[in-house]
């Protein structure tokens, strides 16, 4: 027998007792998100183009196993430099941007959670199934996302399948989504205010409201300043130089990198990489190969190349950027020229002296190769390569990710490998 004074059950719609809750509410934190999510799919897309997934030996591809979810894949272009210190900037940082809409938006739906029955037909029933891989992908990506900004890949190397798989399941429930909930949003949007319980067709609106904390209004107000909070907490570390500072939530931001030319970010030192000092020294010999020749260069002899200058950054996955850097070398294509690949030079394999670790040798296409900013650095600011920024050489790339910037360089591979 039930009492009067029960509280209701969550599946009842009387037990959602909040004032702000309405189709308007929901229809204008679902544009936000339409239009940033979206930014965040295709910011995501272009970043695994970036990383040249398809060149030859799968040496870059986290995800060999992505069968037609490639179909997009084009040549990652070299300019303008700092593109993909932008497209990811802008992934990292929208992302976390949208953290307190996302969960407004998930609060505002919540009561339809626990609606019974859970299937009231075969339509509704799909239409629940295509919500859960909704909600559990937008919540996943985020989660995986995050934890990957902030850990420093909590899960090694499976992240990238995890958040690539993971981003293809979401955005097809978010597509069918928007589909279905467009005429109703744009009816919610066009309606000033939200109806009365009795003409409400979503149930998203309390049948017996409680007494209003704040007024919608000021919720949205509250949902906005928190994402205000984090992007001016977190954009700095994409920025860069000064701006770091105001980067207080970016874990990158608070590690001294110390001052003078080589004082910028280091993602992972020489130290943790297990690079020894007497591998660097005097007997450390670069290895070019390719066309059927093979060269040892020691960097005295690389210092005797021509050298070049280029101003770029180090724009890692991760959203952080190291700003621009004048880095000084010797041009790839001129090293593919000394093993007789001075005409149309073709791509590279890159392999450094550490023995363990995801990142210890990548793979450059040809547009890479041939761009005359694309170095073999060994100096940067003016002074030598630190060892935590890769002496005795690293790679700089205009346009690249970061993982691309293979640091302690110690053989080139250019064409088959
Ligand atoms: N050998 C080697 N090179 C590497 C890495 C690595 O782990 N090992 N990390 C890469 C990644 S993921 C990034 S973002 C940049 C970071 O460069 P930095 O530490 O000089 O800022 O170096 C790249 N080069
Ligand atoms: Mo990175």
């Amino acid at each position: 027998m039930g009492s009067p004074h029960r509280p209701p059950p969550p599946t009842s719609q009387s037990f959602w007792r909040s004032p702000l809750r309405g189709p308007r509410l929901t229809a204008l934190l679902g544009v936000v998100l339409l239009a940033g999510i979206t930014l965040l799919f295709v910011t995501g897309l272009l970043s695994y183009a970036a990383y040249n997934p398809d060149l030859g030996g799968g040496v870059n591809d986290k995800t060999p196993d992505k069968g037609l979810l490639g179909w997009y894949l084009f040549s990652w272009p070299t300019r303008p430099y700092w593109l993909y210190r932008v497209t990811q900037g802008l992934h990292v940082t929208v992302g976390i941007t949208l953290v307190p809409v996302l969960l407004a938006k998930l609060w505002s739906v919540i009561p339809k959670l626990f609606t019974l029955p859970p299937a009231r037909s075969a339509g509704h029933a799909l239409e629940r199934l295509s919500l859960l891989l909704l909600v559990g992908g937008a919540l996943f990506e985020f989660v995986t996302g995050i934890l990957n900004i902030q850990l420093e890949y909590l899960f090694p190397g499976s992240f990238y399948p995890l958040h690539f798989y993971g981003a293809w399941v979401f955005i097809g429930a978010f597509a069918a989504h928007v589909v279905l909930r467009a005429p109703r949003t744009v009816r919610a949007l066009r309606e000033r205010t939200d109806p009365p319980a009795a003409a409400d067709d979503t149930g998203l609106v309390a049948t017996r409201p409680g007494r209003p904390t704040v007024t919608r209004r000021g919720a949205l107000g509250l949902v906005g300043a928190g994402s205000l909070l984090l992007f001016t907490t977190t954009a700095g570390q994409s920025i860069g130089g000064w701006w770091r500072r105001t980067a207080l939530l970016a874990p990158h931001g608070g590690r001294d990198p110390g001052s003078g030319p080589n004082g910028f970010q280091v993602n992972k030192t020489a130290a943790t990489a297990g690079i020894r000092t007497r591998d660097t020294g005097d007997d450390w010999r670069l290895t070019v190969e390719g066309g059927g020749r093979r060269v040892r260069l020691s960097r005295s002899e690389l210092l005797t190349l021509p050298q070049h200058g280029a101003a770029l950054p180090i724009a890692c996955v991760e959203g952080w950027s190291s700003g621009d850097q004048q880095w000084s070398g010797v041009r790839l294509r001129d090293l593919a020229a000394l093993v007789g690949l001075d005409e149309q030079p073709p791509g590279v394999l890159v392999e450094s002296l550490q023995l363990h670790g995801a990142f210890r040798r990548a793979a450059l296409r040809d547009n890479q190769v041939r761009d005359p900013r694309t170095l073999l650095a060994l100096r940067v600011g003016g002074a030598e390569l630190s060892a935590d920024h890769g002496y005795p050489a690293r790679i700089v790339v205009p346009a690249a990710p970061g993982v691309l910037h293979t640091k302690w360089v110690s053989r080139l591979t250019f064409g088959e490998w």
